[in-house]
């Protein structure tokens, strides 16, 4: 799939007043500083889009990005960092969690993990609470450029292991990196063809 156009629609914190959910939507989500926002400008090929740091805690609402005019992509901010407050740490429990759970359109959720990390309690326990209310995601491992691939495919083994303690089948994976831009067209190819599940529901 070809990107042709990618804009900013809104920023929020209740999902209420989130764009009209007439169209297919795709959200961003993981620990603060795993590359959310980096992998949707790598996705759309706009180096600005979506706003990146170095520091974690950079995204704080959810952000709409209207793609080919047709559908859309959501950057979230992330959870588990410890050095903001209690109340910011938090937050994917309140705004975000009402998101996640409410918004209809919501096609599939994408869970990033960073791939150099052993599996990490809160992102398990967070894949878990997806499982149990259903909700729709898949796994992208990001920023493989940082790692060979012999450590890749390792981190990757022990990270399905961890998971087929919760799981009875492995969940779907991408891998990625916003530098060599590796997953761009699994990732793309996959939005497609849920794209063409929303038309016919
Ligand atoms: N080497 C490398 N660095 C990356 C990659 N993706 C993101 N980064 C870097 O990681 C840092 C965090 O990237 P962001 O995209 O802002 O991460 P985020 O998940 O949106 O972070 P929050 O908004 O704070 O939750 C930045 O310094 C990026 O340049 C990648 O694939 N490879
Ligand atoms: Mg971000």
């Amino acid at each position: 799939m070809k990107i042709k156009t990618a804009e900013f629609v809104v920023s929020n914190t209740d999902y209420k007043k989130c764009p009209k959910p007439d169209k297919p939507e795709y959200a961003f989500i993981g620990r603060s500083n795993v590359g959310k926002s980096s992998l949707i400008n790598m996705l759309t090929g706009r180096k600005q889009l979506a706003k990146i740091s170095g520091k974690p805690g950079k995204t704080k609402l959810i952000n709409h990005f209207l793609i080919n005019g047709s559908w859309y992509l959501v950057d979230l901010p992330g959870y588990g960092y410890a050095k903001v407050s209690k109340k910011e740490r938090n937050i994917w429990k309140g705004f975000i969690k009402d998101y996640i759970m409410r918004r209809e359109n919501l096609m599939n959720l994408f869970v990033l993990i960073d791939s150099r990390h052993k599996p990490q309690k809160n992102d398990t326990e967070f894949m878990r609470i997806l499982g149990e209310n259903a909700v729709p995601f898949v796994i992208i491992f990001t920023k493989t450029d940082k790692l060979s691939k012999k450590q890749l495919s390792e981190n990757i083994n022990l990270y399905k292991k961890e998971l087929l303690k919760t799981w009875e089948t492995i969940p779907e994976y991408f891998v990625s990196s916003s530098v060599t831009r590796e997953g761009k067209d699994e990732i793309l190819e996959f939005i497609d063809k849920t794209n063409k599940l929303f038309e016919k529901s």
